[in-house]
């Protein structure tokens, strides 16, 4: 009996322990590790990852309706190419401000914090600027010396994120961002513990 209600007692503290922990997921754009889409190589309408559950779409923002693509270099990171076929050829294949400003746009399978954005191909000029669901630009901040680049704990919360290269001379690939989940209401935390709680009692009855 003791030890059924000791059991019992480990389980919802598991359940309350594992639900209020913030895991954190680093997502490295640089390898194909924990890619998901399966294209391979090359320049596509989008890219994904998963890390510890929680999963992202990159997909390109350029200076076309027609013509955006994105890649992942091994070693370097994300990249954005932008044209219209005609006229506008993007000759940077990075994420670039050159004509129009680029971005990566990250959507997040689920509400999350964005803890750090990290770059490669930096250089004394380069600077980046971001917004979070679509909202308002942030002013550009400057890259070098601040890489990867923090920002203020728990994060910058929410689902869609666009990382930008809005200023002529920006220029740089994305190498990774890290995320970690927004941990859960405590009336879902209760609701799991009351569930677990619920079970071990059923167990119990059923042993009886
Ligand atoms: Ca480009
Ligand atoms: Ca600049
Ligand atoms: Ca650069």
């Amino acid at each position: 009996m003791f030890k059924k209600l000791f059991a019992g007692a480990a389980v919802a503290a598991a359940v309350l322990f594992s639900a209020s922990l913030a895991s954190a997921a680093s997502f490295d754009f640089t390898s194909g590790t924990n890619r998901t889409d399966g294209q391979g190589a090359g320049w596509h309408g989008n890219i994904s990852y998963s890390v510890d559950g929680i999963s992202v779409n990159a997909t390109p923002v350029g200076y076309s309706s027609g013509g955006q693509w994105i890649r992942q270099y091994d070693d370097h990171g994300l990249a954005v190419y932008s044209g219209d076929y005609c006229c506008n050829v993007d000759s940077n294949h990075e994420v670039d401000g050159w004509i129009y400003g680029e971005a990566v746009k990250l959507t997040f399978s689920e509400e999350v914090y964005l803890t750090s954005v990290s770059f490669t191909h930096v250089d004394r000029d380069d600077q980046f600027a971001y917004r979070v669901n679509g909202g308002s630009w942030t002013e550009n901040i400057s890259i070098a010396g601040n890489n990867p680049y923090g920002f203020s704990l728990p994060g910058l919360k929410g689902t869609v994120f666009d990382i930008a290269a809005l200023d002529w001379n920006d220029d740089w690939k994305l190498s990774g961002v890290t995320v970690s989940a927004v941990p859960l209401p405590p009336a879902v935390l209760m609701f799991g513990a009351a569930l677990a709680g619920l079970g071990w009692f059923r167990r119990r009855k059923a042993a009886a």
